[in-house]
């Protein structure tokens, strides 16, 4: 069964809204980078290149996805080129161990910190997203399952780690950034418990097409939240920290 015009369309036009929203986070965030302090300046300049590869990446991925099918005589054929599915996974290796960074470098921990916890957070993030993939571009409900199981388990750890191990790092902010900081936190985990559903809709039972066209918008609101609203909080708590440390001096 293939899909319908109306879910072709409703995908291609969430791809072009998630277009809109990465560049214009992407020109937000590196546009206001002068409006925080010089510590918190790379922060925002990682937000903002998270933003502009995933641009990169969904302009590709919508024109594969246009390429993918073409309207004859007000029926949809597929081309025979078939969708790439790989662009979102190469999108995630490169940005979810930036986004990563970008939490880290914002909340000014020690060096040495800031470090291990970079490359331990970005390695699991990495393992995650490899081990994720085979199930993606799998169809028997096996293998995704299997695929699913795996990648869960860096993920959870992650997430244990992101709530749990950055707890202190929250309580030692300063009064204003505090509960942005923890607004944060919390988005981090909400929006990426998002994944995990989303890569499951094939196996609920839903028909080939109506999961697929799920699948692509999940992941694109996903995107959204994770990356550009993500960027900007963490800018709001770049301005505030930069607030308060002028405050104290
Ligand atoms: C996969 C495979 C199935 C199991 C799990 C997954 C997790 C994906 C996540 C992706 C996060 C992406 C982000 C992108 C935004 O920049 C790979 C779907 C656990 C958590 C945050």
């Amino acid at each position: 069964m293939e899909i319908s015009i109306g879910q072709y369309e409703m995908v291609a036009n969430f791809f072009s809204l998630t277009i809109a929203a990465m560049g214009a986070a992407t020109a937000f965030l590196w546009i206001n980078r002068s409006q925080v302090a010089d510590q918190y300046k790379t922060a925002v300049t990682v937000s903002g290149l998270v933003t502009f590869i995933a641009l990169y990446h969904y302009w590709r991925i919508y024109a594969s996805w246009d390429e993918a099918y073409q309207i004859v005589d007000g029926v949809l054929v597929a081309t025979g080129k078939s969708f790439n599915d790989a662009y979102r996974y190469v999108d995630w290796l490169l940005t979810v161990p930036l986004l990563l960074v970008e939490l880290i470098l914002v909340m000014r921990l020690t060096a040495s910190e800031t470090v291990k916890k970079s490359i331990r957070l970005g390695g699991l993030a990495a393992i995650m997203i490899v081990l994720g993939y085979p199930g993606e571009i799998a169809e028997a409900a096996g293998t995704r399952w299997l695929w699913w199981s795996l990648s869960m388990i860096p993920f959870l750890w992650i997430v244990y780690e992101l709530y749990f191990g950055l707890k202190g790092a929250q309580d030692a902010q300063p009064e204003a950034a505090k509960s942005l900081v923890g607004k944060a936190r919390f988005l981090v985990v909400a929006s990426w418990a998002f994944y995990p559903v989303v890569f499951l809709f094939p196996m609920l039972g839903l028909d080939g097409p109506t999961a697929n066209t799920f699948v692509q918008i999940g992941y694109s609101i996903a995107d959204i939240v994770a990356k550009a609203v993500f960027g900007i909080v963490i800018f709001a708590i770049a301005v505030k920290k930069t607030q308060a440390d002028r405050g104290a001096a």
